[in-house]
């Protein structure tokens, strides 16, 4: 998310470390690839002016440019800067206890209001309550049918009424169903246009006086930059929006209109959509969200999508046999399989901590997932008592599960050998208390994050002492590249 701007704040970050204490002279010219990074990454203008007076004023004084580490207490005016900036923000959809709450969802054609209709269904679905979703957009035929195989997708129901012309008796005709059927929450799916029109927002204000929803929620394409912005002021000023929906995030978009659209339309970003399945939507935090601009990830949101992963009754259910000392390779597959779902390796990733950005590509990559994919088929290739005790494979047993699965003899030792690994350390800590559970997750962060741990070399050193040659070559190399780096050492100071 955001690699260009992460990037451009790292480099202003790293113009300043090491340092020592700093000159004036210096820090102002860190805060100006800040604001270079800002300005490339499609902020407003007006954004960046505000954000720049800011952070400047701050880095500028003592407690920064005094301080042991200055581009360390600088990163984090940034980060105090950013939350600011995109906060605060009230992520509850203030369900009415009693009766019926209703959400219209308005935004341009393809911005993502059909996605997200579905999407906040799985949200509601997890605090268990089942909202009725409305085809409130007449205007294409097969905008009903989508919001129909979305519906049958998740498990819940659509209400559209074919045929019918007008999207207020729709959604009149809706509500009255909801009643009835007790659904505590109804979401209207309405019509957009390719720009925004007044006969567009003429239908939208109509919809929100008869209906009088309880949030309206615009949806806009993150992608398209400072335009998303200016459709959010514009809805805003017809409608009095609770909330923008910034869809997109996971694509090309380069966070321009993320971090200006509260500060310039006064509306606050409530939920982000991360990709294109039913689980992408993420509650927005600014704390978060700095975080990840910032590269240093955002461990709260990890942390709620591993629980979605599961449900309550299964993570009892593992908890349970942990705490036994059990963990079979059919619970190791399981794992797998969770986290193979399409994308969300690669969201996962994005919120980890401290990744370097090369291994954070190669662990999203096709070939990580195809690796998992391999990894299952192997156990799969087991007999039953073979996954619940892997110690009877031998020569014989792992040649035929090699060749079941189409892979090598060793690739099935390797899988037993990750498995061996990962069990005492599963089992281990269902009995532990908080404290010690986290040191064990700590350890294995930190494994993780030492990439020469896990990461598959590319080229692998035979052991053997270079050629005289070689060895000349090679050093040549480093030279080279020494002189390069105190070349722009000096460009840049
Ligand atoms: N990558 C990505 N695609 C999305 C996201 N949200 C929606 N889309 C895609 O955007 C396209 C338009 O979405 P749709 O919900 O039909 O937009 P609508 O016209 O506003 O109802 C579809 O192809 C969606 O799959 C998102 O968060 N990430
Ligand atoms: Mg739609």
């Amino acid at each position: 998310m955001f690699e260009n701007l992460q990037d451009g704040l790292k480099s202003a970050f790293k113009s300043l470390s090491g340092k020592g204490k700093l000159t004036e002279a210096n820090m102002r010219d860190g805060l100006k690839i800040v604001e270079q990074s800002l300005l490339e990454a499609d902020v407003s203008y007006e954004v960046v002016q505000h954000f720049m007076q800011r952070v400047s004023e701050q880095a500028m004084g003592e407690k920064v440019l005094l301080s042991l580490k200055p581009h360390e207490q600088l990163i984090g005016v940034v980060h105090s800067e950013l939350v600011g900036l995109l906060g605060p923000v009230d992520d509850s959809l203030h369900l009415k206890k009693d009766g019926t709450t209703i959400i219209m969802m308005c935004g341009l054609q393809g911005s993502g209001k059909t996605t997200t209709c579905g999407k906040l269904s799985v949200l509601l679905k997890q605090n268990k309550i089942t909202p009725l979703l409305v085809a409130a957009d007449l205007q294409r035929p097969a905008a009903i049918d989508q919001l129909h195989v979305i519906g049958e997708q998740l498990g819940v129901p659509v209400y559209s009424e074919k045929g019918e012309q007008d999207p207020i008796k729709v959604c009149r005709n809706a509500v009255k169903q909801a009643n009835e059927n007790g659904n505590q929450v109804v979401i209207l799916d309405t019509a957009g246009r390719l720009a925004i029109d007044e006969e567009l927002m003429e239908q939208l204000r109509d919809i929100d006086r008869q209906l009088n929803p309880d949030q309206v929620y615009l949806v806009v394409d993150g992608m398209t930059g400072q335009d998303a912005v200016r459709s959010a002021a514009a809805f805003h000023e017809s409608l009095e929006l609770n909330g923008v929906v910034m869809t997109k995030l996971d694509g090309d978009a380069r966070g321009g209109a993320l971090l200006s659209v509260k500060h310039v339309t006064g509306v606050p970003i409530k939920f982000i959509g991360t990709g294109e399945q039913m689980d992408a939507l993420e509650p927005f935090r600014p704390e978060g969200m700095a975080g990840r601009i910032l590269g240093q990830g955002d461990i709260v949101e990890l942390a709620r999508q591993a629980q979605t992963m599961m449900d309550e009754k299964e993570q009892e259910r593992l908890q349970e046999q942990l705490s036994k000392g059990e963990f079979t390779l059919d619970d190791f597959r399981n794992q797998m399989q969770k986290i193979a779902q399409p994308g969300l390796m690669q969201r996962m990733i994005g919120l980890m901590p401290g990744v370097p950005k090369e291994f954070k590509e190669m662990l999203g990559s096709e070939e990580a997932s195809s690796e998992i994919r391999r990894q299952m088929a192997i156990i799969d290739s087991m007999t039953p008592s073979e996954r619940q005790n892997p110690k009877i494979i031998q020569v014989a047993r792992r040649q035929r599960i090699a060749k079941g699965s189409g892979v090598e003899p060793k690739q099935v030792n390797d899988l037993i050998k990750q498995y061996d690994m990962m069990k005492p350390m599963l089992t281990g800590m269902a009995g532990k208390n908080r404290k010690e559970s986290m040191e064990m997750v700590q350890e294995l962060q930190s494994k993780m994050m030492d990439p020469s741990s896990r990461m598959p070399k590319t080229k692998k050193s035979t052991g053997k002492r270079l050629s005289a040659k070689e060895r000349k070559k090679s050093q040549k190399d480093r030279q080279k590249r020494m002189r390069q780096m105190k070349r722009e050492k000096r460009e840049n100071s």
